[in-house]
């Protein structure tokens, strides 16, 4: 049998390590699937929705490192990839998209279902080929897989079915995918480093994804330079176990010393940061030295008064071999001594919370940390449950926690987490899901998980609202309006599509409830937790600019007739229970 375009592709993305294809089939797709069905050595993940299935892909090829591709048919299946990609983009992941493309006898003719690639993905895309004769495939398909690879981002390949379907112009399929080079930047450059961190009295260090493989020796660093250790949430699970001068996070989710030691440093270093809230970060009063493999990071969110360009890994060891020791830890105890009694604060409603009804989120999530093993993997959607994701779940040297914490959609937890037990068959993927993001992705493709029997774990924090946009509107002094709904009761309708449901009402079930649910192996769970929509947060580091809203709202909330949701904010959340 001659070998066709589609032929070739697959084989090329096996070679790259391709192991599944998230996506569903159709029209302009129906060639390149047959040609994935003869080739057999690539698994279709058939969703019930494509953004599902790229936020899968995500997941997968961020812990995995190994390309993952996606596919989406011609038109509207195609723009069901996007949110996804743009994800892929935003985290790092290599995701390749094979995106369905019109016949090409139909291009530029306004034809159904047509959508120039060029154009529409020119957002979320690294690289997208649209391959219009099969000459051109292997250098496209080729282009694209080492770009998603070596770039750490989403691809696209745009093939109308006509081309997917004619005879290949080359049989070659081999692909060599280059080793990454060490980086780090020049001996002069970390000299003048080493100068800048001998003149600082005190240094503290703030850390992003970057420090990913870094762990070891920013810690060790941290250790010689007395220096309390930040981070920004990309950066929380590289950074806070197994590490005594954790501080704690920055930002709006921020928790502990991070923040002060941050400001009141006289040099700070940002390892692997591209943390976006500038106004966390501090002005010229500090020093601030960035290292990033990435120089467009360099200096974009803040000023800083060196930038070098490196891996954290390689340039953080050449400095360990320079740098001296800092005799002082007096900089470092005050910021510990911070963190400490911030987490005493963060504390109140674990403690609390078997005592409290409706459940208090932060129980719920302090007691999922506690049952869950050392390698599970968390995922939460952005939400509310970021928030207690990033305070009460705790980390470790193999466990996991992710998100879509730089583009910031919903719904992303459930298929992550979905995509993490394909790529870590056994190991616990658990999604703590907002009520809104889970009936908005998660429930349609509960399905997906039912059929392949797929032990995923999703906590929905049932709060019968978009409470996190609720907070939100708050905090910018406006009333809460559109943010609430009516839900039915998950577990029930979990039962009713095949998977295990448990509802939880009662804060003395917590516990018990979710070691059931971890202990359930023959398919996906979900728990319904019903939980308190008052629960509050707020930042370690305050804005006057939040206070101002909150008070603001507080009173137009009481002037429109609220009174008793200010009452319950308010009781909730001074610490009275
Ligand atoms: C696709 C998308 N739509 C809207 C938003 C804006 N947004 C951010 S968080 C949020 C509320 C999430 O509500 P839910 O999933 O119920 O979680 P909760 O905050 O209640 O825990 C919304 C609407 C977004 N980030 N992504």
């Amino acid at each position: 049998m001659s070998v066709k375009v589609a032929d070739l592709l697959w084989e090329m993305l096996v070679n790259a390590g391709v192991k599944r294809c998230y996506g569903i089939v159709g029209d302009a797709l129906n060639p390149v699937i047959d040609a994935l069905r003869r080739n057999g050595k690539i698994e279709l993940i058939h969703v019930r929705h494509e953004e599902y299935g790229a936020f899968a892909a995500v997941a997968e090829a961020y812990f995995t490192g190994n390309p993952v591709v996606v596919c989406g048919t011609a038109g509207p299946g195609v723009v069901h990839l996007f949110n996804g990609l743009m994800d892929a983009r935003k985290e790092g992941a290599p995701v390749i998209a094979i995106a369905g493309d019109v016949e090409t006898s139909l291009m530029d003719t306004a034809a159904l279902e047509e959508l120039n690639p060029h154009k529409f993905f020119e957002a979320a895309s690294l690289y997208t080929g649209r391959v219009v004769n099969p000459e051109q495939a292997r250098a496209v398909f080729h282009t694209a897989i080492l770009t998603a690879i070596l770039e750490k981002g989403p691809t696209v390949i745009s093939l109308p079915g006509d081309i997917a379907s004619a005879d290949a112009a080359t049989h070659s399929t081999g692909i060599t995918i280059p080793a990454t080079p060490v980086l780090r930047p020049s001996d002069a450059d970390l000299n003048q480093l080493v100068s800048m961190i001998d003149i600082a009295k005190t240094v503290a260090i703030f850390g992003g994804d970057g420090c990913r493989e870094a762990h070891d020796e920013v810690v060790e660093l941290a250790r010689r330079l007395k220096a309390p250790v930040g981070f920004a949430l990309r950066g929380k699970q590289w950074l806070e176990h197994d590490n005594p001068n954790a501080v704690g996070m920055t930002g709006l989710l921020g928790y502990g010393g991070a923040f002060g030691a941050i400001n009141d440093a006289e040099l700070l270093l940002m390892l692997g940061t591209d943390f976006p809230f500038s106004e966390f970060l501090p002005g010229e009063s500090v020093k601030k030295v960035q290292i990033d493999k990435n120089p467009k990071h360099i200096g974009r969110r803040t000023a800083v008064d060196l930038g070098l360009v490196g891996d954290i890994k390689a340039t953080v060891s050449a400095l360990l071999e320079r740098v001296h020791d800092k005799p002082d830890s007096r900089f470092l105890d005050k910021h510990i001594a911070d963190t400490n009694s911030f987490h005493e604060l963060l504390q109140h409603y674990v403690e609390k919370g078997p005592g409290i009804k409706p459940i208090r989120p932060e129980f719920l999530a302090a007691t999922l940390s506690d049952v869950a093993s050392d390698d599970a993997m968390f995922f939460a959607d952005t939400g509310t449950a970021v928030i207690w994701l990033a305070r009460h779940i705790k980390g470790g040297r193999n466990r996991r926690l992710f998100g879509s914490f730089s583009w910031a959609s919903m719904a992303n937890a459930a298929p992550n987490a979905f995509g993490a037990q394909l790529a870590y068959p056994g190991r616990q993927t658990i999604a703590l899901c907002g009520d809104g993001g889970f009936t908005m992705q998660g429930m349609g493709d509960l399905l997906t998980q039912v059929q392949r029997k797929t032990p995923v774990v999703q906590v929905i924090l049932n709060n019968d609202s978009l409470d996190f946009v609720n907070i939100e509107q708050q905090e910018s002094g406006i009333v809460p309006f559109g943010v609430d709904f009516k839900n039915p009761n998950f577990a029930k309708v979990a039962e009713a599509m095949g998977a295990k449901g448990i509802r939880i009402e009662e804060p003395a079930d917590v516990k018990e409830a979710l070691a059931e649910a971890l202990a359930y192996k023959n398919g996906p769970v979900v728990v319904d937790a019903v939980v308190d929509p008052f629960a509050l947060s707020l930042p370690s580091h305050v804005p006057f600019h939040t206070v101002k809203g909150y008070t603001l709202s507080l009173a137009k909330q009481v002037l429109s007739g609220r009174m008793d949701s200010v009452i319950k904010t308010m009781e909730r959340n001074v610490r009275l229970i």
